[in-house]
């Protein structure tokens, strides 16, 4: 029986900057009007419906500003309520894009699908990915796109939703009008809930994105993976307008304008397609203040592929099809059974990766190729490997990384171990991810997990333990490798694993520089000025630790250190005084509160499920949030790292502040770019002038920090002129990297 459903796009043509408000809104009632002659049951709105799209003027007036937003609950508020309650006596449910000014104070570039039957705003997206800039182009010429400028990062996710009341009498609105059905899809692939995948019932089920996200597929598979049967896209689109689209100038605008609509029908096809559901997109289109070209182009689409229905024109117009969502099975039963097909072991860079980390250069030359690395590349090897590690755990893993913006080939790079003391396989992808960008051209960074190592270290056992596994891990992998940094971002007694590691390391492979991240990040922060580093650690737990270990470098009183200079601030001074005494302190950030683990994967974020690991405690591991959860963490993490940050800063007893340079004691669970930034910004007010606040990634100053050693280690070893200025090279280059730490 067939569940189907009446969809329209809802197109509006030109509106200017100087239109008013209650003239476009009786545009919008037309066009619902309309819609309800053709029986339509779900109407979409283009993105930003009730005013022109103003994110294309830099605009500096709060007032002015604000008047292009919707302030309140959208379905009720004078300014827009008209369009709700004409839908409401239409029975036409609408999904309409507005400019959200939501009560906190942030703003979104939103859209809700409004349930006619009850009267209620059922759902509620607000966009993710927002193109353009946050400053205009200096060109006076350009069109601009300032959303980064007027909105925030959407933070509900994408998030599926069943509509109900859309099924007409008759239709198959029932889980068990399709029971007999399952016998067909006899190999389509189980749901958690028992039913099997492609053989959709009940209510329909309707995502929602807009715009620009249309363009990236990752928002599309996340609806997809909830079986989505109907997305709903309301855009503002461009035609020609070379800056935005990093085009020639001299490009012609009739051949701009039919690109611009052939990839936005290609995105609706293709996503649409390879998750088998229908889309609507409606356009905000014409040329808005005689000036700014918007294509047309709303479409629907069927689930392989096809428009069903397309505008005609460039102005206000209803686009109307009926879809019926049994077509969605054939795809999800057969080649996007996602169930049966998908391969998700594979797909780690997806969620680990943000930019582009191209695979290594190969050795140019006479036409025969040699590969400076084995093709196990970067974030997702680790988590890959570490899978296979499982069924062979002896087996170390390996995550081989090379920079981005390679200018040259390098014929004999600097091969440098960095060394996760854990079985965490994200861990290390998310601190090779952070020391990737700041690797020079002639520099492989190579990831080691090691999987007979325990997940986490929340005892000395564990440390203990942690170090013996890592040190025969390492030791098979040193021969390959020119120096080693041994990364210690984990709370507790991670400490001493890191610090016996080293020590044990150095003694096994003389001559070949062995750095601890932490005791570089607290060198770096003192060679870029800092007299007093303050140290920026996960949790209460992870402050003892590190207080501990002063001690010990101070007293030789600490069981991990025996005062012989090989503690964490020891260095190369002798018996670690120095060191020690350059501690301004060292606080808490509280993460552990947030219950957030480190091994985000350079973005993530994680919850631990149960902190009480213990030696032999082989758990789950931690259990990983939806997009909005993530994002509300990740801001609470920022604001317990900037709070802490403060406490470190502060005034202390003697003139000036407690810290002058900090150092982040672990992995953060958002990126280090990220947190530098965050701390520039909230702990450094303006009464604090052109002061500078180091904040150091210790990863990247231990990775560093060996490049600089294994170059005078090369120069010391050859004494050529040519060495003396690969040597000097090589201090520019670490001085450069070293800058970028400084906020
Ligand atoms: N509104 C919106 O998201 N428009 C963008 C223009 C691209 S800006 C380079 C889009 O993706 O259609």
């Amino acid at each position: 029986m067939a569940r189907t459903v009446r969809v329209a796009a809802l197109q509006m043509g030109t509106t200017n900057i100087w239109d008013e408000r209650p003239h476009t809104l009786e545009r919008m009632l037309r066009l619902l009007q309309l819609a309800a002659e053709e029986k339509v049951q779900v109407a979409l709105f283009p993105e930003i419906a009730f005013t022109t799209f103003f994110p294309r003027y830099y605009i500096t007036d709060e007032a002015r500003l604000a008047a292009f937003f919707e302030h309140g609950d959208v379905a009720t508020a004078p300014d827009t309520r008209a369009v709700f309650d004409r839908a409401r006596d239409l029975g036409i449910d609408i999904c309409v894009g507005f400019a959200e000014a939501a009560p906190e104070g942030d703003r979104f570039n939103s859209c809700v699908y409004y349930h006619a039957a009850s009267g209620q705003v059922l759902a509620k997206y607000r966009k993710i990915h927002l193109p353009g800039d946050v400053e205009p182009f200096p060109d006076p010429d350009a069109v601009n796109q300032l959303e980064k400028r007027y909105f925030k990062p959407g933070d509900l996710g994408f998030e599926a939703f069943r509509v109900p009341d859309l099924l007409r009498e008759g239709d198959d609105a029932t889980a068990a009008g399709h029971a007999g059905d399952q016998a067909c899809d006899s190999q389509a692939s189980g749901t958690p809930n028992g039913a099997v995948q492609g053989n959709v019932t009940g209510d329909p089920i309707f995502g929602m994105m807009i715009c620009n996200d249309r363009r990236w597929s990752e928002p599309w598979r996340v609806l997809g993976l909830q079986g989505v049967e109907i997305v709903l896209c309301g855009y503002n689109t461009a035609g020609f307008a070379p800056h935005l689209w990093g085009a020639s100038k001299d490009a012609d605008p009739e051949e701009a304008n039919r690109l611009s609509l052939f990839q936005h029908k290609l995105c609706m096809q293709a996503h649409g397609y390879t998750n088998a559901t229908f889309s609507v997109s409606a356009a905000r289109c014409g040329l808005d203040d005689g000036k700014y070209i918007m294509i047309a182009g709303s479409c629907i689409t069927d689930p392989e592929g096809r428009i069903i229905a397309e505008s005609k024109t460039m102005g206000d117009e209803v686009i109307v099809a009926d879809c019926d969502l049994d077509m969605c099975r054939p795809g999800r039963t057969r080649t996007f059974d996602f169930g049966r097909h998908r391969r998700v072991e594979h797909y780690g860079r997806i969620v680990q990766q943000t930019g582009v980390v191209e695979p290594p250069l190969l050795t140019p030359g006479t036409g025969s190729v040699t590969k400076l690395k084995p093709a196990t590349v970067a974030a997702t090897a680790a988590a890959e490997a570490t899978l296979l590690a499982n069924d062979a755990p002896t087996e170390p893993v390996e995550a081989a990384v090379v920079p981005s913006t390679t200018p040259a080939p390098p014929t004999n790079p600097i091969q440098i171990l960095l060394l996760n003391p854990t079985k965490d396989p994200t861990l290390t992808t998310a601190l090779v991810s952070a020391a990737i960008p700041t690797l020079p051209a002639d520099v492989s960074l190579t990831g080691l997990t090691v999987p007979t190592a325990p997940p986490a270290i929340f005892s000395r056992a564990d440390a203990l333990l942690a170090a013996a596994a890592s040190l025969s891990a390492a030791l098979d992998s040193t021969a390959a490798h020119d120096a080693l940094v041994v990364a210690s971002p984990l709370p507790g007694g991670n400490v001493a694993a890191a610090d016996l590691l080293v020590a044990a390391l150095r003694e096994q492979c003389p001559g070949k520089p062995v750095v601890s991240a932490l005791a570089a990040g607290v060198a770096a922060a003192r060679a870029l000025g800092g007299e007093r580093v303050g140290l920026l650690v996960e949790d209460v737990g992870a402050k003892a630790a590190l207080e501990d270990a002063l001690l010990g470098a101070c007293g030789g009183s600490s069981p991990f250190h025996c005062g012989g200079g090989i503690g964490v601030f020891g260095g190369a001074m002798p018996c670690g005084h120095a060191g020690a005494a350059a501690i301004a302190g060292v606080e808490s950030c509280g993460l552990d509160e947030l219950r957030v683990g480190a091994g985000g994967g350079g973005g993530g974020v994680e919850v631990e499920a149960e902190r009480e690991h213990s030696l032999a405690d082989d758990h789950d591991g931690p259990k990983r949030l939806s997009t909005p959860e993530a994002d509300a963490v990740a801001d609470k993490v920022l604001d317990r790292i900037c709070a802490a940050a403060r406490v470190l800063v502060a005034d202390g007893p003697k003139k000036g502040p407690r810290a002058d340079a900090l150092v982040l004691g672990f992995c953060a669970p958002v990126p280090a770019a990220k947190v530098r930034a965050e701390v520039a910004a909230r702990v450094l007010r303006c009464g604090d002038g052109g002061r500078k606040l180091p904040v150091v990634d210790p990863v990247v100053a231990g990775v560093q920090q060996v490049i600089g050693l294994v170059r005078m280690a090369g120069r010391m070893a050859g004494a050529t002129a040519a060495g003396g200025e690969e040597a000097a090279a090589a201090a520019a280059a670490v001085g450069e990297a070293t800058a970028g730490l400084v906020v």
